[in-house]
């Protein structure tokens, strides 16, 4: 992992050292106030700072993630969901199928190096290597996450909107989806290899947008969450965030992108047609054929008594913004 400064191919130090040694810099700059709330700026100037501290001790613990400097969001009056509930209740059934696994089996997760490659109906095909995923301009988004299990959260992700990928490419006229893709590797991903780890659904994990659902300024690629970089089972390196579709949407660590004419395959739509659709927009009149979606569990700091049981809204609350998507469709058939 590493701090990623704004400018292009600039490598900061923490870069070239060791992980262990720079975790534990971290640790003491953070005591000596260098680091502040927002997170550590990249910063070229702060690199002196760096060689003073040069032979602390590495410890043993969850591994550290690196500090990512973009433009924070503005509050929502819903109350965040706390970073270690975010962090350690997750749905990534490449590691496997209950919530905590995720992040005791994803530990030794390598998102470094990535390449994920952006093709199909584009005027020129894009593949991006782990730093270049930290080279468009960072914002902060706090969004809603409306899992299709009735629990949410509110998590502060940063990234940059998919349409600024998209654009780079050059859309061909005759794209109408846009397909997604995670990394298909077995060695990491247990759940890839056994049906029972893993649920028993076909991998790689896919997804699609329609191509205005994903040029939507909301939709967006997430490189962190908390202020620093994606933990792997939140979907290191880089993973969709589309605020208003249930959580399943929200492919994570993604290899592909392809542009194409046809609606694409999805994961879960895939394992069961008449459960999950192609669409799945958050929407309360809609059930599950097996629960309700009318309510849902709001996760704020997790624990006994903490969580709380409220409406779920259409579309996620962003109807303002996206219910002109779906103007004069039926949802009820395009669930
Ligand atoms: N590749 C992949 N992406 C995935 C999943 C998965 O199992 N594999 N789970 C989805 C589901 S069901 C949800 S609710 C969100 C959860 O994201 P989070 O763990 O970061 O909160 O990730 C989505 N993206
Ligand atoms: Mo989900």
């Amino acid at each position: 992992m590493l701090i990623r400064s704004k400018q292009a191919g600039e490598l900061t130090e923490a870069q070239v050292t060791d992980e262990s040694v720079y975790r534990n810099r971290r640790q003491l700059l953070k005591q000596m106030g260098f680091v502040g709330l927002g997170g550590l700026l990249a910063n070229p100037s702060q690199a002196g700072v760096w060689s003073w501290l040069g032979d602390d001790k590495p410890e043993a613990s969850l591994p550290e993630r690196a500090a990512l400097s973009y433009q924070p969001a503005s509050p929502i009056s819903d109350p965040l969901t706390s970073e270690s509930k975010v962090l350690s209740y997750n749905n990534f059934y490449e590691f496997g199928l209950d919530k905590a696994d995720p992040q005791q089996n994803a530990r030794n997760f390598r998102a470094d190096p990535w390449r994920l490659q952006l093709s199909g109906l584009v005027e020129k095909p894009i593949e991006l290597g782990f730093e270049d995923l930290f080279n468009f301009p960072l914002e902060e988004r706090i969004y809603r996450l409306r899992c299709v299990e009735a629990w949410s959260m509110v998590i502060p992700w940063v990234g940059f909107p998919l349409s600024a990928l998209l654009a780079k490419a050059g859309i061909n006229s005759s794209a109408k989806y846009v397909a997604f893709e995670t990394l298909y590797d077995p060695k990491q991903m247990p759940g890839q290899s056994s049906r029972m780890f893993g649920g028993g659904i076909r991998y790689p994990y896919v997804e699609g947008l329609r191509l205005d659902e994903a040029m939507h300024p909301l939709t967006i690629l997430a490189v962190g969450v908390y202020g620093k970089a994606l933990p792997p089972q939140n979907g290191a390196p880089i993973r969709l965030v589309v605020p208003w579709k249930y959580g399943f949407k929200s492919i994570k660590s993604i290899v592909g992108i392809r542009l194409q004419s046809s609606q694409p395959e999805t994961t879960w739509n895939r394992a069961a047609a008449d459960e999950y659709g192609f669409y799945a927009n958050v929407n309360p009149q809609v059930d599950h054929p097996r629960w309700s979606q009318a309510q849902e569990r709001r996760i704020t700091k997790g624990g006994l008594g903490s969580d709380s049981r409220i409406a779920t809204q259409l579309f996620n609350g962003y109807g303002a913004e996206v219910a002109g998507l779906y103007s004069g469709m039926d949802l009820r058939r395009y669930f």
